[in-house]
């Protein structure tokens, strides 16, 4: 059984600390590197202006690789989401993912759809229809491209629409495309599902990523989520995808990062 180990990064060109390592750059990834993660989850800010070929360089050369990609802050700082109301605002949504699908493709690596998703307004109905016809679109690209996007389903504080695995795995249904798959958060999990590890059994065939972090937020460990038994679902369903690890910096940033992957190293 071997697992990829991943953790959130912001990329160069982004100012917001992530729920993972912000600030110097280079730094974090050979910081990173010497804790013995596989990759890094790229968080960027814009996908515009990211530096692609220094990001390259600069994780390639410690041996890492790209994860994945995540794509929250273009509903959480720029406002744009697929369950809007405003066909605008969807459209401006699409071709901002079809562009980070764009940087995917060159660096290998998958797209996150999590906070994109966004509060639908109206009937559910149309909620639902509005964000299909949209990762319709983006599902598409991804297929031409050759990478996966990742459908996370986000608790009810933070979304109002596909909330569990379940729900994702219906709407991925419903697509019938072979790039869409469902990323899995215990964070998320610990709030809306009945039991985590009957969760991640029946989504089996769907699951591709997994987002760690412990019921407060912080590295597991820090709280009362049970890693060992989701590491025991993971095992016996054979899951051999990616545990990126999405936390709050806390005590810092780089205990935080050797806490996450020590924790589950010592559970595998
Ligand atoms: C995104 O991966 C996620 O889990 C969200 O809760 C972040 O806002
Ligand atoms: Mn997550």
């Amino acid at each position: 059984m071997s697992f990829t180990f991943s953790i959130v990064i912001a990329s160069p060109e982004t100012d917001v600390q992530p729920l993972g390592l912000g600030g110097d750059f280079d730094e974090n990834i050979s910081r990173i590197y010497e804790l013995g993660y596989d990759g890094v989850e790229l968080f960027v800010e814009d996908p515009y202006s990211m530096p692609l070929k220094e990001v390259k360089e600069k994780v390639s050369k410690h041996g890492l690789r790209v994860t994945a990609i995540g794509t929250g802050l273009t509903y959480t700082k720029f406002g744009l989401s697929f369950t809007s109301p405003s066909p605008e605002i969807r459209e401006k949504a699409v071709d901002r993912i079809i562009r980070y699908i764009r940087l995917a493709e060159e660096l290998e690596a998958d797209v996150i759809i999590g906070s994109v998703k966004g509060r639908f307004e109206g009937s559910y109905r149309d909620g639902w229809n509005n964000l299909r016809s949209c990762l319709e679109r983006c599902s598409r690209e991804a297929e031409r491209a050759g990478i996966h996007i990742l459908l996370e389903p986000l608790n009810r504080y933070e979304s109002n629409i596909v909330n569990r695995l379940d729900e994702g795995v219906k709407l991925i249904r419903e697509i019938g495309s072979g790039a869409l798959k469902l990323l899995a958060d215990t964070f998320h999990m610990n709030i809306e599902e009945r039991s985590i590890p009957e969760a991640i059994r029946k989504a089996r065939h769907h699951l591709a990523y997994l987002h760690f972090s412990d019921s407060n937020r912080q590295a597991p460990g820090s709280g009362h989520i049970n890693f060992k038994e989701i590491v025991g679902v993971l095992k016996e369903i054979g899951y051999d995808g990616t545990i990126s690890f999405e936390i709050l910096p806390i005590p810092d940033q780089f205990s935080a990062a050797r806490q996450a992957i020590n924790q589950i190293k010592k559970l595998v």
